[in-house]
């Protein structure tokens, strides 16, 4: 078991800086507040805020940013601060047009920042880049799609990658899957390889289910929520209604996070105007433990040493047992082994890895104990590790000592990132072959696909270095941005025959085109999708696998525009051979006719699903897992014995750092709305490196100063990978811990460092040192 170092001992510290903090509830006025700045920077237009009583509701349309579930009895205002900045984003009336293009080459624009690329405004032309000029010029949508399927048949499929961001509707989704299978290749990685890949393919390993299996009425029946790693203030505020609701019932809820971040300290509820005006803000845990990064797997060892302990101490008794045997007994498998490793593993090193004192842990542990009904909720803090698998392991083998899964106000939750990443997997967006529906392709089109698996990110971005990578399309998303090693893949990236955008804003990734590359601009889900059948439906799936349909109604920002469905339709028209049973101009015209291909393909899940989708809270597609219906190797849940005691790849050294990159309250991903990260009472600046007021001392640095960070591989490789002019700002963190932002700081990120089950990058736990 690989045991981490102590950290230097303490210098004799003068004054310890203050650390920066938001003196107020999550929520609250401050939100609203958020909201309409948004508004005027973004000059959303005329009808923007009615547009916004629909989000999220039936017969609406649902939101663009994060998967959290949409109520079968919304809200007055079901949405959220971040999900109407989302929504008056994507309303703006600035456009970014051929005029625009006309006046910046491409060399130009790559020098300008996300921020302000995305401040030009909406897409509205589709543009071929033109090498001469060096510039986007416009262009016709035949004519991009001609040229784009000639290219692509000049290209060999397997050297040609299909990326998807996480928002295209169900339809899109799954007519892009079967365009990428007839063409010829599994390349079909999403943003879930960068996000919840640990999930499908860590959780799918020990419970069977590549999803949480929780459904929001088991938040009213829980006694306890283990929340590992999520930070929903900023990510998912709507999670914090139910959350606060649980609180008020009693619910104990227990945070494992670095940060106190403000939606798990407290919450003021926007929509309750006594909260709003007179009253107290809800305090949201029972405790707030700050494990130091990629500690989990040492803390939660530790809850369960206790929940071990006091089972015992309730057979001496004589008392009700803590562990659920019957379901042990009926349902698991491995749990000797894992007791074994548990009674092996010393307190002391659970202390050292974790960074959470023992009586802290087992107090942990006495809630756990103490409570009927447990869920465990978690996200990128447990994901984005290179020992991500191991730690949602542990949080399992916690769950099912007590039996906590598949009955009811019990069960894991992750919380998935883009509005529907969960989906796009769900309907064939993914390289695994096995998770395609393959037999159904050679039965409803006769056709046959390829066998091997694909590339997933990190797979795609090896072939972009190695230069095997020559095609890329990517349905959404600013991958280049997004993906960890900056400094070693961007320089390639250029080198690439082929790039194709489909995306609503400009972006950096388009600002470093392929030798040929084109921007194709597509509609919003707020706008009117017109086909010949009228205007279209789309579908997504959340958090909790439930299924909607999503219409909207809002002019489209330019009468050039396609759906994301169209573009594919027509891109895989002119690219893959005619076929009479692949009816790409049909299956355009009305969606309703791709939704019937969906329920032909998983017919148990998405049955009927033209009618079941507009029902209040979409339908459910089932989880075995919830059924106690286990489909792992062996039929039973696994406890799984861990091989490490903290998820990083990298362990501690003298001067070493491990950095987490987040996001914050004014960001969607590489998207910056904003300089402000209000929930952590930051502003002014994203190049900034948090630190804990006595790491600052003892390290002979000091609040304000700007410094870089360097990669510390432990001589794993000898790139050089570093950012400079980050500004020390103090937090409340553990020793030991850093924090910055994303994308700022991926270049850190070695793109070997990842999920050792999943390839999912680490983008936690990233072994750093300061250099002033
Ligand atoms: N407004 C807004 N909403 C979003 C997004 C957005 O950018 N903006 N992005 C969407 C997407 S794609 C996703 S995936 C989700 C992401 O939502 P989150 O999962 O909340 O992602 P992060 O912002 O990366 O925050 C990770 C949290 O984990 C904590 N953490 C870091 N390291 C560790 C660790 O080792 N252990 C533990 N226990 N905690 C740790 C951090 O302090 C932070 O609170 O949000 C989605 N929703
Ligand atoms: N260091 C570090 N790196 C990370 C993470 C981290 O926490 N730390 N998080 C990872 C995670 S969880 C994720 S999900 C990825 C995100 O990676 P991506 O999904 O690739 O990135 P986004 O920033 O969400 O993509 C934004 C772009 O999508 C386009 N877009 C927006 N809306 C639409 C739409 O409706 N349709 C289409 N077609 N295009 C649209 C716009 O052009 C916009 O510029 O980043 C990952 N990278
Ligand atoms: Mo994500």
């Amino acid at each position: 078991m690989a045991d981490q170092e102590n950290r230097g001992p303490d210098a004799e510290a003068p004054t310890l800086p203050e650390p920066r903090e938001y003196e107020h509830a999550a929520g609250g006025w401050g939100s609203v507040q958020g909201i309409s700045r948004i508004e005027l920077a973004e000059m959303a237009g005329p009808g923007a805020l009615d547009t916004l009583k629909e989000q999220n509701k039936p017969g609406g349309y649902m939101c663009s940013s994060c998967a959290w579930t949409k109520p079968p009895n919304p809200h007055p205002f079901e949405f959220c601060e971040n999900g109407a900045k989302a929504t008056l984003w994507d309303l703006t009336t600035r456009r970014c047009g051929p005029e625009f293009f006309a006046r910046h080459t491409v060399s130009e624009l790559a020098a300008r920042s996300d921020y302000e690329l995305e401040q030009v405004g909406r897409l509205t032309h589709p543009m071929r880049y033109d090498a001469a000029t060096d510039k986007y010029v416009e262009t016709g949508w035949d004519e991009a799609f001609a040229a784009i399927g000639a290219k692509l048949n000049e290209l060999d499929p397997k050297s040609v990658t299909f990326y998807a961001s996480g928002k295209a509707g169900l339809e899109a989704s799954y007519l892009y899957a079967l365009f990428a299978r007839i063409y010829g290749h599994n390349n079909l990685p999403d943003s879930s390889n960068m996000c919840h890949e640990t999930t499908s393919v860590g959780l799918k390993k020990v419970v069977g289910s590549p999803v949480g299996t929780c459904q929001l009425e088991d938040l009213e029946h829980c006694d306890a929520i283990f929340y590992l790693g999520q930070n929903p203030g900023t990510n998912s505020p709507r999670i914090l209604h139910p959350l606060k609701d649980a609180v008020k019932r009693g619910c104990k809820i227990v945070v494992f996070n670095p940060l106190r971040e403000k939606g798990l300290v407290e919450f003021t509820d926007p929509q309750n105007p006594i909260q709003m005006t007179v009253g107290k803000p809800t305090k949201m845990n029972h405790m707030y433990l700050q494990v130091r990064s990629g500690g989990d797997i040492a803390a939660l060892m530790g809850v369960m040493k206790r929940v071990i302990e006091r089972d015992e101490m309730a057979q001496a008794a004589g008392e009700k047992r803590v562990l659920d045997t019957a379901f042990i007994e009926q349902h698991t498998n491995g749990l000797p082994a894992f007791l074994d490793t548990l009674k092996g593993t010393s307190w002391s090193s659970i202390e050292k890895n974790s960074g959470i004192a023992r009586t802290d842990l087992e107090a942990a542990g006495d809630v756990y104990a103490d409570a009927k009904n447990v869920i465990g909720i978690y996200g990128m803090g447990l994901t984005q590790h290179v020992h991500g698998s191991q730690a949602i392991g542990m949080l399992v083998n916690l769950l099912l000592l007590g039996g906590n899964m598949g009955r009811k106000g019990a069960g894991c939750s992750p919380i998935r990132g883009h509005s529907n990443v969960q989906g796009q997997r769900t309907v064939g967006i993914t390289e695994k072959t096995a998770l395609a529906p393959v037999d159904k392709y050679r039965e409803l089109f006769g056709v046959e696909t390829p066998e091997e698996d694909g590339n997933t990110t990190v797979d795609f971005l090896e072939g972009v270095i190695d230069g095997s990578a020559k095609g890329f399309v990517g349905l959404g998303g600013n991958l280049a941005k997004a993906v960890p090693d900056h400094a070693r893949i961007h320089p390639c990236w250029r080198d690439l025959e082929l790039t194709v955008h489909i995306a609503t804003r400009l972006n950096k990734t388009h600002c470093m085109p392929g030798k040929e590359s084109w921007i194709l601009p597509c509609l919003v889900r707020a706008e009117k999708d017109m086909q010949e059948s009228g205007n279209q439906q789309v579908s997504i799936e959340d958090s909790f696998s439930h299924i909607y349909g999503s219409i909207g109604k809002r002019e489209p920002a330019s009468e050039h525009l396609l759906s994301e469905t169209a573009i594919v339709c027509r891109m895989a028209k002119a690219t893959v051979p005619a076929n009479p049973r692949v009816k790409w101009d049909e299956w355009q015209g009305d969606y309703a006719k791709i939704r019937n291909l969906i329920a032909q393909s998983f017919p148990q899940e998405f049955h009927d699903m033209n009618v079941r989708m507009d029902q209040p809270g979409g339908f459910y597609r089932g989880n075995p897992a919830h059924e106690r219906i286990w489909k792992t190797d062996s039929g039973r849940a696994e406890f799984t014995d861990p091989s490490v005691l903290n998820s990083c790849g990298i362990g501690d050294a003298d001067g070493r750092f491990h950095l987490v990159t987040l996001r914050s309250n004014d960001q969607f991903n590489t998207t910056i709305y904003g300089h402000s990260d209000r929930l952590r009472g930051l502003k002014g600046s994203r190049m900034i490196v948090m630190m804990s007021p006595q790491d600052i001392v003892n390290h002979g640095l000091r609040e304000g100063q700007v410094i870089s960070l360097a990669t510390d591989t432990d001589g794993r490789d000898d790139f050089h990978r570093s950012v400079a002019g980050l500004e020390v700002v103090p937090y409340d963190l553990p020793r030991g811990t850093l924090a910055g932002y994303f994308p700022e700081l991926n270049a850190l990120v070695p793109l070997w460092y990842h999920d050792r089950l999943s390839k999912t990058p680490a983008s936690k736990g990233i072994p750093v040192r300061v250099l002033a």
